[in-house]
């Protein structure tokens, strides 16, 4: 088995090396990027939130995501902010090659996984199928490899030396790797293949009745790199990387936090929670707190027009600031070139 370590950021930006490592291989590993303390304040509130290791309730969980207990936008802002750190935005345009104005967040979720000794069902996330998380996340086909539309993480909130649950990757060996044959159907989930999460039972199955495409997913799980990560490294992964969970100590709790950045114009990369719009109109108003206050690109990549967008007329910036402007909304930078 081959473990790999993060590699620290310089100056909380990504290398040449890790952006590399990312655009060839499919993956890189940093350390670096997230404020500690940050960190560590949402580490104490998750800690409250989520059921210990070993107790009935965190027996029921045993698939990925909080349920909507911990996603983007959250009451809790702190987490607003590490989701849009504008170091993290930063780093991942410079995956993408974009400017930063340029992404929309589409998936933030905090979650816990637990180590167990029984499966529960075909559908466990313990020990995982190999796979690619693109269908759950784009209506069509990632594009060519060469231009990727969005860039997936994993920031870990825990330590693989005590919980293990490491996450298993299959590095790309440049373009004419088999293992990353195009179209990248093979998997459960995809075409008329039902969807499976565990490994054994949707290897089972494939082994019956596509024994080709067994065969081809056999050399994936050979070809793992486990991925040995510390608290606060970062996975950066595509939603075209093979991968996968795998089994954590029993006993044990893993905290991570998956995000999903894409370009603007990829319209057919859905967001995946509830999000935005059901979290208007709580009593503490904390979706509209969140935009009246946050930054201007922090609002950008959430979808807000940006300023210069079309939509910004002496009308709706006068509009918008009696919407937000009780609870703080600044409307200067959207005054800009529009009023001249
Ligand atoms: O648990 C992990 O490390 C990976 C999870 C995953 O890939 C998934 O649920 O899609
Ligand atoms: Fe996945």
């Amino acid at each position: 088995m081959t473990f790999i370590s993060s590699e620290m950021a310089e100056g909380r930006r990504l290398s040449d090396r890790q952006i590399d490592q990312w655009r060839e291989s499919g993956y890189t590993l940093v350390q670096g990027l997230i404020d500690r303390q940050q960190q560590l304040d949402v580490l104490a509130l998750a800690d409250q939130t989520f059921p210990k290791p070993s107790t009935e309730a965190a027996a029921k969980i045993t698939d990925f995501g909080s349920n909507g207990a911990w996603v983007f936008p959250s009451a809790h802002r702190i987490f607003n902010e590490i989701t849009l750190c504008p170091h993290l935005l930063r780093a991942v345009a410079s995956l993408l090659g974009v400017e930063v104005e340029q992404l929309r967040l589409t998936q933030s979720d905090l979650w816990p996984k637990y180590g167990r000794t029984e499966k529960v069902s075909s559908q466990d996330n313990m020990d995982q199928r190999i796979h690619v998380d693109y269908p759950n996340h784009s209506l069509v086909h990632p594009p060519e490899w060469s231009r990727p539309e969005a860039v997936e993480l994993m920031l870990y909130y825990s330590d693989a030396s005590d919980c293990g649950g490491e996450t298993a990757v299959v590095p790309r060996a440049g373009p004419d790797d088999d293992a990353y044959r195009w179209p990248i159907v093979d998997s459960p989930g995809i075409g008329a293949l039902t969807f499976t999460n565990d490994r054994a039972s949707a290897e089972a199955a494939l082994q019956a009745g596509q024994p080709e495409m067994f065969k081809f997913r056999t050399q994936l799980y050979n070809r793992e790199v486990y991925v040995d990560f510390r608290q606060g490294d970062i996975l950066f992964y595509r939603h075209d990387t093979w991968h996968r969970g795998t089994p954590l100590r029993p006993g044990t709790r893993r905290l991570a936090q998956n995000m999903t950045f894409r370009v603007a114009d990829a319209e057919w990369i859905s967001t995946l929670h509830p999000g935005w719009a059901w979290s208007a109109y709580r009593p503490s108003q904390y979706l509209e707190k969140w935009i009246a206050t946050c930054s201007v690109l922090q609002r950008t990549v959430m979808g807000f027009p940006a300023p210069g967008n079309a939509y910004w007329t002496e009308k709706t910036v006068a509009a918008v600031t009696a919407r937000y402007g009780p609870l703080g909304f600044d409307p200067t930078p959207y005054l800009k070139d529009r009023l001249e």
